[in-house]
């Protein structure tokens, strides 16, 4: 397994997206052209009414999953435990409303990472104690890419966690661009977790290197 130190660099620009996401180009050549650029890590999210459904959906994930491993970027997959599972992918993500962390983490066992959002101390201290690696808090902003997305946080809870220590790599989400970075950065966070700043940039490769440019750290 590796270490935390490890998991904070894969968490630096941390992109998520799924073929409902995409702006100029198709999923998989978005993904390419980010990957290329220095993503840290992806997360194969495939949601809501335009998501992939069927053989096209797994097809797409298993697309996905070989290009991470073609340019050595970590592939997370959001909700889908067993897809997970079956694509030997180096995470997993849940949110408060899907499958409860403590399971999912009996499921994967120790060598996949596990993610899950919070958005109170009371949940990022439940998700420390069923096992995640790492929490993912937000929004940070409004967001588009959401449709059921909670009230912006802003860094609040990010600062709250980080003074008390909280002990688990914290990664920002929701609204965020790059000159959101540096503020996140230093309320606590290990990086930020980006779906449209990227997948509907006119230049998804520019966007992906002014968010690396923003931090020392990634
Ligand atoms: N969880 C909280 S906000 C969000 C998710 C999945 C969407 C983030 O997308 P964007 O386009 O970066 O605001
Ligand atoms: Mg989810």
């Amino acid at each position: 397994m590796t270490s935390d130190k490890d998991l904070k660099h894969v968490l630096s620009l941390y992109f998520v997206m799924g073929s409902q996401d995409v702006g100029l180009y198709d999923p998989l050549t978005t993904l390419e052209i980010a990957l290329k650029a220095g993503i840290t890590c992806y997360q194969w999210r495939e949601k809501g009414a335009e998501s992939l459904t069927g053989s096209e959906r797994f097809a797409f994930a298993k697309a996905a999953r070989h290009l991470c491993q073609t340019y050595h970027v970590p592939f997370f997959v959001d909700d889908d435990v067993s897809l997970a599972l079956e694509l030997n992918a180096d995470g997993v993500h849940v949110g408060q409303k899907d499958e409860i962390a403590r399971e999912v983490r009996q499921k994967i066992g120790p060598a996949m990472w596990l993610g899950v959002s919070a958005h109170s101390v009371e949940e990022a201290n439940r998700a420390l104690v069923d096992g995640a690696d790492y929490i993912g808090v937000g929004p940070y902003k409004p967001t588009q890419s959401k449709a059921d997305a909670e009230s912006p946080l802003g860094d609040t809870l990010i600062r709250t966690l980080a003074e008390m220590n909280y002990p688990l790599p914290m990664v920002a989400i929701g609204g965020v661009t790059p000159a959101d970075v540096p503020t996140i950065c230093s309320a606590g966070a290990a990086g930020v977790a980006v779906i449209s700043a990227i997948s509907k940039a006119a230049d998804p490769a520019m966007a992906v290197e002014r968010f690396l440019s923003q931090s020392n750290d990634f």
